[in-house]
């Protein structure tokens, strides 16, 4: 089974909620949580995949309904796998879904990873840019990690980048990684993309984040990855 869990994205500068991220979190029959990774896999080997990124957006939009993000002007952003990207129908899927819904395209964020593009660039690309054209935000996950090359940052029709959480971790200890996030930051205000930094855990990252210009975060820090709970409507 599929189940859902919500962490909020908030302005650093005051905590205030900007956004929910929504991570699929499969449970096996008995109710014990299975590795994504594994979930996947299966799914791909059973051909499941493909309904599964409909059922999971399905549930993403209901979530949202319950926790009227749309009426609070709260963003929601969602996880692609690899496979999903480079299926054709797939922006027409999510276009035909968020419409059903009336969830506003500009309230959508749809994260990527850069291997996405690895595989079949040419037609994932094609549902890229078709997404967004229809006006929702695309940005790219995990930035800084394995794949994720400087040129994506203009090559890609993306609206923002996820600052990966090992950066996060690492910065505090590390100066020399503090200066690349520090490069990172700057480029990207520069490209005028949005930045989130990803698994802020203390305070003290906070600050550094906020001193070299970062606003968004998400992370333990302010809230662990949790089941659709009403109570986050009061964040
Ligand atoms: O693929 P993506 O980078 O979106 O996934 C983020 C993962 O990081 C999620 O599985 C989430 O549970 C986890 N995560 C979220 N916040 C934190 C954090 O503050 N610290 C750590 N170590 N992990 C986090
Ligand atoms: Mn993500």
């Amino acid at each position: 089974r599929l189940g859902l869990h919500l962490q909020p994205v908030v302005r650093l500068s005051d905590g205030v909620l900007v956004a929910v991220e929504a991570f699929c979190r499969p449970v096996d029959g008995q109710g014990q949580p299975i590795s994504p990774r594994e979930f996947i896999a299966e799914a791909e080997l059973t051909g499941l995949i493909g309904s599964l990124g409909q059922l999971m957006l399905q549930r993403c939009f209901t979530a949202a309904r319950e926790l009227r993000l749309k009426e609070r002007g709260l963003r929601l952003a969602v996880n692609f796998s690899t496979h999903e990207l480079a299926r054709a129908g797939f922006a027409d899927d999510v276009i035909a879904m968020a419409r059903v819904h009336a969830f506003p395209p500009e309230l959508l964020t749809i994260e990527v990873t850069e291997t996405a593009l690895v595989d079949q660039p040419q037609r994932t690309r094609s549902e890229l840019e078709r997404l967004r054209h229809a006006g929702f935000r695309l940005v790219l996950d995990d930035f800084g990690i394995g794949s994720s090359s400087f040129n994506s940052l203009v090559d890609l029709p993306i609206d923002g980048l996820k600052l990966d959480h090992t950066f996060t971790a690492s910065m505090v200890t590390d100066p020399r990684r503090c200066v690349l996030v520090g490069a990172i930051l700057n480029l990207a205000r520069s490209l005028d993309l949005d930045v989130v930094a990803e698994g802020v855990e203390t305070c003290e990252q906070r600050q550094l984040l906020l001193d070299m210009g970062c606003r968004l975060a998400q992370g333990f820090l302010y809230s662990h990855p949790q089941p659709l709970d009403l109570s986050l409507i009061h964040i």
